[in-house]
């Protein structure tokens, strides 16, 4: 496997109308999850990508399972159990194109992940770990298993992605912002928003906070900035990389598109400023698709978009 991800993956309901959802009758079923995400992303380039979790044992963690793994992600260690059920969010569509989110995941099957659940040579053996930052938000044995994961990619010489990701709707500790700095700690690569960067450092400037998040070690720090594109900076280089022209159905899953596209990059050993160019051009062409992972392109739809011939 050369990318190993986990989290919690969750059905989601997309409401058909453009009502609050009190007002809504008919709703689309469709599946998400920060992790499934990149790793379907992943699988659609051509990639080697094994995703796990714990699904509740019911319809919907089948349903779940059957879509991940029939994208070709590698869902082998993925763990189900009648414990507690398989979470489920709603997505509200709101007047001006915006969204609105709400979730049904506290106490969530994924939520009981937890150390022992992670098959350690399975992880070993891959190149890349990718982590975000909502699963130390899910629970305190989350926590400790993506902290678990990360040291021991550490100790076998995989490179680390982190997400930070930051749902404040299930961030409910006042420790928050120690936990994910301590996560970014143990990153090679860092991959926040504006905001998440403003938020984990004080600064609001892209170079600002790319500064302040190499000072815990990371290779490099991309900042995403939406229609503005990116910023990167490591220890030798930094720059800006214009995003792609698209015009915006659902932003939702942009992020993990960008990350899927980045890690490609790393995969191909790409320079730097292609490998971010090569996450803006995905998180672009998800951006114009409603969906999650409905929108993550093949290999050919990336090149051709990369190469200016689609917007
Ligand atoms: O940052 P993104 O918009 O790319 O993330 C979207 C995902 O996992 C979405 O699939 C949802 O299920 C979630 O983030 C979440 O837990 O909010
Ligand atoms: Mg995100």
């Amino acid at each position: 496997m050369e990318v190993v991800t986990f989290g919690e993956s969750m059905v989601l309901f997309s409401g058909d109308q453009s009502l609050p959802l009190e007002y809504v009758h008919q709703f689309h079923k469709q599946m998400a999850g920060a992790e499934s995400n990149v790793a379907i992303g992943l699988a659609k380039l051509g990639h080697s990508v094994g995703w796990f979790s714990k699904l509740g044992q019911d319809a919907f963690g089948r349903y779940i399972m059957q879509s991940v793994r029939g994208q070709g992600v590698d869902t082998s260690r993925c763990i189900f159990t009648d414990a507690a059920p398989t979470a489920v969010f709603f997505k509200e569509r709101q007047s001006g194109g915006r969204t609105q989110v709400y979730y049904y995941r506290n106490q969530s099957a994924a939520s009981l992940m937890k150390p022992e659940d992670l098959d350690e040579s399975y992880l070993a053996q891959a190149k890349i770990l990718h982590v975000t930052g909502i699963t130390p938000a899910l629970s305190q044995s989350c926590l400790e298993l993506i902290g678990h994961a990360m040291d021991l990619a550490k100790r076998n010489h995989l490179r680390i992605v982190f997400d930070p990701n930051i749902r404040w709707k299930l961030w409910n500790r006042p420790d928050t912002k120690q936990i994910l700095l301590e996560l970014a700690s143990k990153a090679d690569y860092i991959l926040p928003g504006l905001d998440e960067g403003e938020f984990l450092t004080g600064q609001t400037e892209p170079e600002g906070i790319a500064e302040e998040l190499l000072k815990l070690g990371a290779k490099a720090v991309i900042v995403k900035l939406g229609k503005e594109g990116a910023y990167y900076q490591s220890l030798t280089e930094k720059g800006s990389v214009p995003s792609y022209p698209v015009q915006e159905i659902d932003p939702v899953g942009a992020g993990d598109g960008f990350a899927a596209g980045f890690i490609s990059g790393l995969l191909r050993q790409e320079e730097l400023a292609m490998a971010v160019s090569r996450a803006n051009a995905v998180g672009a062409i998800v951006v114009g698709v409603n969906g999650d992972t409905e929108g993550l392109p093949s290999d050919e739809e990336l090149t051709l978009m990369m190469s200016g011939q689609v917007n």
